[in-house]
């Protein structure tokens, strides 16, 4: 299932430093946490204005009726988002069938994808406007140029593309970890070690086969 923000672009354009702003993220990690909390998947993902949940094979809220599983996905990410940002902000929602475990992985490799292209486009893009460059200007001087080239301009304006923070390169993903909690037994006054759940934030995300190799053991249920 992927949300994604409405009209993101108009909405971010005054509130939120560009191209990434470390408020904003925040504000999705904490919508991602909810959707997975809320639909108990078995992984989340954000990028940019989207957030994709994973949910497990024997998924059975609403009797897996899809309408109440989009209405309700949309409904809990745009509540979600306007608590803590606080402006009134929607998400559309949709939902996508990966039948095998190797087209569900697919699947988190393209949206991860999709966050390096955008993430390295819009570097360039704000570097060219910063330096004078007017919006068409900045969007001419990128068309159809390949990763290498824009690479190399932000070299040139002393940017190293990999050493920007990860979250705005690959995204961050959202798991449950097992974690061990002490607690206290007033029957026998005895202390006890009881196993919790928790949502723990997956960054740095790896990327390409050592990103496959996390979708294995998640999907094994050993993560
Ligand atoms: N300023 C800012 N904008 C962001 C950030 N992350 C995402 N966005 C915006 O969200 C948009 C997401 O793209 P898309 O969904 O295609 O645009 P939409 O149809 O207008 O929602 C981007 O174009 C950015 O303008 C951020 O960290 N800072
Ligand atoms: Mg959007």
């Amino acid at each position: 299932m992927r949300v994604d923000g409405r009209s993101f672009s108009r909405l971010t354009e005054e509130r939120f430093a560009k191209p990434f702003d470390e408020r904003f993220h925040g504000y999705m990690v904490e919508t991602a946490r909810a959707l997975q909390q809320e639909l108990q998947g078995i992984y989340a993902y954000t990028e940019s204005d989207e957030i994709s949940v994973l949910l497990p094979r024997e998924f059975d809220l609403f009797d897996r009726e899809l309408e109440k599983l989009v209405s309700v996905s949309a409904g809990i990410a745009s509540a979600t988002f306007t608590a803590a940002a606080g402006f009134p902000a929607h998400f559309d929602s949709r939902v996508w069938l990966g039948a095998a475990d190797d087209l569900v992985r697919a699947y988190f490799h393209w949206r991860q994808d999709d966050a390096a292209r955008s993430a390295l486009n819009s570097r360039c893009y704000w570097t060219l406007r910063n330096a004078g460059m007017s919006v068409r200007q900045a969007t001419r001087a990128l068309e159809r140029k390949g990763v290498a080239y824009k690479n190399e301009l932000l070299f040139s304006h002393s940017i190293n593309f990999n050493d920007l923070p990860a979250w705005q390169r690959r995204g961050v993903g959202l798991y449950w970890e097992v974690c061990e909690k002490e607690g206290f037994n007033p029957k026998t006054g005895q202390t006890v070690v009881a196993q919790r759940r928790r949502i723990a934030v997956k960054d740095p995300l790896p990327m390409k086969d050592e990103y496959g190799a996390f979708f294995r053991t998640l999907l094994a249920g050993q993560v």
